[in-house]
């Protein structure tokens, strides 16, 4: 019998920050037992059932993707094309173990059953671990007083609401009561954060002066609409001393909005996606609705806001980069309702990049010189895990953690297309972009599940993993009187004193 199951040998250990047993970038062998990481050192004494040289490699935690829609209704209705096996396998060929997309209630719904009936077609399908955040468009006593609680306490740790999309937002009322909840059950919540009325108002006119193309989505969903608005959750945040996560940032003012609210205290985070960072509001500008395939909210933005979110990626502004994986297809279940009539009001926002994000990353961010290989790190793995309470048993190559990795050839040159990739979707924004390195070994729970550009895993096999308090809520800050008086007036009909 052997020591270990499985060693990975001679392999560059990346973390984001030194853990006890390996630097930030140390030369050593990493020893799995069953789902966990047993030994790490050099030289490892011991037998292994299986041994995995990594000379020239690194050795890097799985990426964690916390922001990806599967097998989910959007707010127009429209199903994207990838299911939780489909998008799961394409998360693993991309160096991705652990995936988080959206259970979604839309209007009228039971949050407990959505949130059932989502748990089941992820059990059934996913080949990696899982969890997944609710997106909450109900705010009834049910809702937020029973479900949400429950839900929270039994692992789904963080949700998502939209300040647009007439389907799904929720008014300034409603986001109160969400946040105070959020503050009293340790959640983490993530904001859509665009004004609707904005949006609506301009749309509107354009539509009427006959001005439908998709470049005009970009117009429609003006920085400004972002940044009014995630200036006005950062507000409403403070009311409790609340964290919120504030997803796909793509406008400068809206990056610099939560800089400047940091430094006065509010407890304010930041997502961003790879299209921010490498596409710009001219991919729209297309012949016909072609441009729909790089229609997303909020859209894409100018090389101005490019190289601010890679500066507010470097100097921790935004905490992670998500894929915001949204794979609508060029076709009337998604993009093009109407065919070639097809307005930019009626197509899906969203595109794909599940598989393409960590490469693109890794080779524009670290092969760019923008970011060091432990940033990398953070951003793809670490941050999720510890934003999302899955830290420290996922986003880090440490003893006890799930031997969750991705074994990375830094030099490898791969042509990325639509034929190659793994999602359904039929497009990638990436078509022909050639990265520099890939994750060419992916290990999940131990389990080798790609190498030699093959799939080892069956439908169903990854996990679910229940996740615990987010950090944001772990740090210790006393809540301000105002916050503590406001907190209270939220969630209990005592009268307080003094008042
Ligand atoms: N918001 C997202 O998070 N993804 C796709 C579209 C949207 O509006
Ligand atoms: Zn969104
Ligand atoms: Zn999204």
């Amino acid at each position: 019998m052997s020591d270990f199951d499985l060693i990975i040998r001679g392999g560059t250990v990346v973390n984001a920050t030194q853990t006890c047993e390996a630097d930030v970038a140390d030369v050593a062998d990493v020893a799995i037992r069953g789902d966990k990481i047993v030994a790490i050192g050099a030289h490892l004494a011991g037998s292994a059932a299986r041994v995995i040289d990594a000379t020239g490699r690194l050795v890097m935690p799985g990426g964690i993707d916390t922001h990806c829609h599967v097998e989910q209704l959007s707010g127009m209705g429209r199903m994207g094309a990838d299911d939780w096996y489909s998008a799961s396998v394409s998360a693993a060929f991309g160096g991705t173990t652990m995936i988080v997309p959206f259970a979604a209630q839309h209007r009228g719904n039971s949050l407990r059953k959505v949130a059932d009936d989502y748990a089941e077609l992820a059990r059934r399908k996913s080949v990696i671990d899982y969890s997944y955040h609710l997106i909450l468009s109900e705010t009834d006593p049910q809702t937020l007083h029973t479900d949400l609680p429950e839900l929270i306490r039994s692992g789904i740790t963080s949700f998502k609401v939209y300040m647009t999309y007439d389907q799904l937002k929720i008014d300034d009322y409603q986001l109160l009561d969400v946040l105070a909840v959020a503050a009293r059950e340790r959640a983490l919540v993530m904001v859509h954060a665009e004004n609707n009325d904005v949006i609506r108002w301009v749309s509107q006119r354009l539509l009427e002066r006959g001005y439908t193309a998709p470049k005009f989505h970009g117009t429609s969903h003006v920085a400004l609409a972002e940044a009014e608005a995630t200036h006005r959750v950062i507000q409403l945040s403070r009311l409790f001393d609340v964290p919120v996560m504030i997803v796909h940032v793509s406008a400068v003012e809206a990056l610099s909005t939560i800089q400047a609210a940091r430094k006065i205290g509010a407890q304010v985070y930041g997502e961003t996606c790879p299209h921010y960072l490498l596409l710009t509001e001219d991919d729209m500008d297309l012949p016909g609705t072609e441009g729909a395939k790089y229609c997303c909210s909020p859209p894409l933005r100018d090389a101005q806001a490019q190289e601010s979110l890679w500066e507010g990626l470097a100097n921790g502004t935004l905490q992670t980069l998500s894929s915001d994986h949204a794979p609508y297809r060029y076709d009337e279940s998604g993009k093009i309702p109407y065919g070639d009539k097809t307005t930019f009001k009626q197509m899906a926002n969203g595109m794909p990049g599940l598989e393409a994000r960590l490469p693109l990353l890794f080779s524009e961010g670290v092969g760019g010189g923008r970011l060091s290989l432990q940033q990398f790190v953070a951003l793809s793995a670490t941050n999720h895990a510890k934003m999302y309470g899955i830290f420290p048993r996922k986003g880090h190559i440490a003893l006890g953690a799930d031997a969750d990795i991705a074994i990375w050839n830094p030099e490898r040159e791969v042509t990325l297309t639509t034929a190659t990739l793994h999602d359904q979707v039929g497009y990638t924004p990436y078509e022909g972009r050639t990265v520099r390195g890939w994750p060419e070994i992916v290990i999940s729970a131990g389990r080798v599940i790609v190498s030699d550009g093959r799939l080892d895993a069956a439908p169903g096999s990854g996990r679910f993993i229940a996740r615990g308090v987010p950090e944001p809520h772990t740090v210790e800050r006393e809540v301000s009187p105002r916050a503590t008086f406001f907190r209270t007036l939220a969630l209990t009909r005592e009268k307080q004193k003094n008042y």
